[in-house]
């Protein structure tokens, strides 16, 4: 047996952030579609998908029709379709669920009741689904405290659904304890709500797929849908066309590179994250440059870019011009000493810290202890910022 699982597909939603021409194969429709079609190849048992099928009561013509279209290619493979409703269409489904086939498309837990269903396929039983659906579009109670269905023992496998929000006590979207689900005898656990997609090793395993297809750069990292095996852990399949990055990049000193050479850098790093599929990204640049000016305008070039499936959404410049050291010997005594301090102190600071390595060996009490070269590095950063602060405040005094 094989099912597929996903949850949090917010149809007639836009992903945001995209250049106009990646627009239209972003619709979150085609990841539906994307999504039966990998239904059908992997000739899985059922499609199963945790809440938030629909964004809204008001998407509700924009995601019928692609809905029940492809809902009628699973019927003629009878793949089933088991849904729970979360807090974006826990109106919008039963209503649609009504102009849709009964017996091919299973509603689990409505009006807010736990509710047990025996997954059957050509006549076969295959497996016992607990699930839960959001009766209103708000719910702060947990779930999990509701009266639940017994949990018999034939052997067949066991999975629960539940959209929530995992130990957030506060919320008002059906906020329960992780750890309840883990007490609960079962194989695994299909959630939905987060976007994040993230797996917990079981039995019970947790999984919440996060959305097939991410929605803004709020959501960055991959993201897919998931098939699961009994006696396995579930595994991704069907990764997002599209995706969010949130990259960092550290000039070497002083450098200002052109947009191209800038451009390299990017796609260099791209090869080595061995990135596929169209990346909006959001980059953040670091280090030190005697030309701000150069790199600024370098920077404004690639803003809003679109280069071999990269979309270069934000730059956010966090560089700095170098330190001054002769200069910061004039703005006060302090400035004075730190710059001094820079110029000398760290090799022997970093001695003085390898000298005290040495002497706890030598007493055989911290046998073991970690290299403590690293120590300077970081020194030398805290004063480089206390430096910073401290030339900004005279220059700001006089
Ligand atoms: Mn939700």
């Amino acid at each position: 047996m094989k099912l597929l699982l996903t949850a949090d597909l917010h149809l007639g939603r836009s992903p945001t952030r995209l250049p106009a021409t990646w627009q239209e194969e972003a619709r979150t429709v085609n990841a539906w579609r994307r999504l039966v079609d990998a239904a059908l190849e992997e000739e899985v048992d059922a499609l199963l998908i945790c809440g938030d099928v629909v964004d809204s009561s008001n998407k509700f013509w924009e995601a019928v029709g692609p809905l029940e279209e492809e809902i009628r290619r699973l019927a003629q493979a009878e793949i089933p379709l088991v849904l729970s409703a979360g807090n974006h269409d826990a109106d919008v489904l039963p209503q649609l669920l009504q102009r849709l086939p009964k017996d091919q498309v299973i509603l689990l837990g409505a009006q807010g009741r736990w509710q047990r269903h025996t997954l059957q396929r050509h006549g076969q039983e295959l497996l016992h689904l607990y699930g839960w659906s959001f009766p209103s579009t708000q719910y702060p109670e947990d779930p999990t405290l509701l009266a639940q269905p017994d949990f018999p023992d034939d052997g067949l496998p066991r999975l629960g659904m539940l959209h929530g929000d995992p130990d957030a006590k506060q919320s008002s979207y059906a906020p329960y304890l992780k750890q309840r689900l883990r007490d609960m005898p079962l194989d695994g656990w299909l959630l939905g709500h987060i976007h994040a997609p993230s797996l917990e090793d079981g039995p019970p395993w947790l999984l919440m797929p996060g959305s097939p297809q991410p929605l803004d750069p709020g959501e960055p990292g991959p993201h897919s849908a998931w098939t699961w095996c009994p006696g396995e852990l579930p595994q991704p399949i069907c990764p997002a066309r599209q995706h969010y990055q949130r990259w960092d990049l550290t000039l070497q000193e002083d450098q200002a590179p052109s947009p191209s050479e800038l451009l390299g850098l990017i796609q260099q790093a791209r090869t080595e994250e061995s990135l596929s599929g169209r990346i909006s990204l959001r980059l953040r640049i670091h280090g030190t440059v005697r030309d701000p000016q150069q790199l600024q305008e370098s920077l404004q070039g690639l803003q809003g870019q679109e280069i071999e499936n990269l979309y270069i959404e934000e730059i956010e410049n966090l560089t700095q011009i170098p330190l001054d050291l002769e200069q910061a010997q004039q703005s006060g005594p302090l400035a004075r000493h730190l710059a001094n301090a820079l110029q000398e102190l760290p090799e022997e600071l970093k001695s003085q810290l390898d000298q005290l390595r040495h002497d706890l060996t030598e007493l055989r009490v911290f046998e073991g202890l970690p290299a403590l070269n690293d120590s300077a590095p970081l020194l030398r950063q805290q004063m480089e910022r206390l430096l910073r602060q401290v030339t900004t405040e005279s220059k700001g005094a006089s």
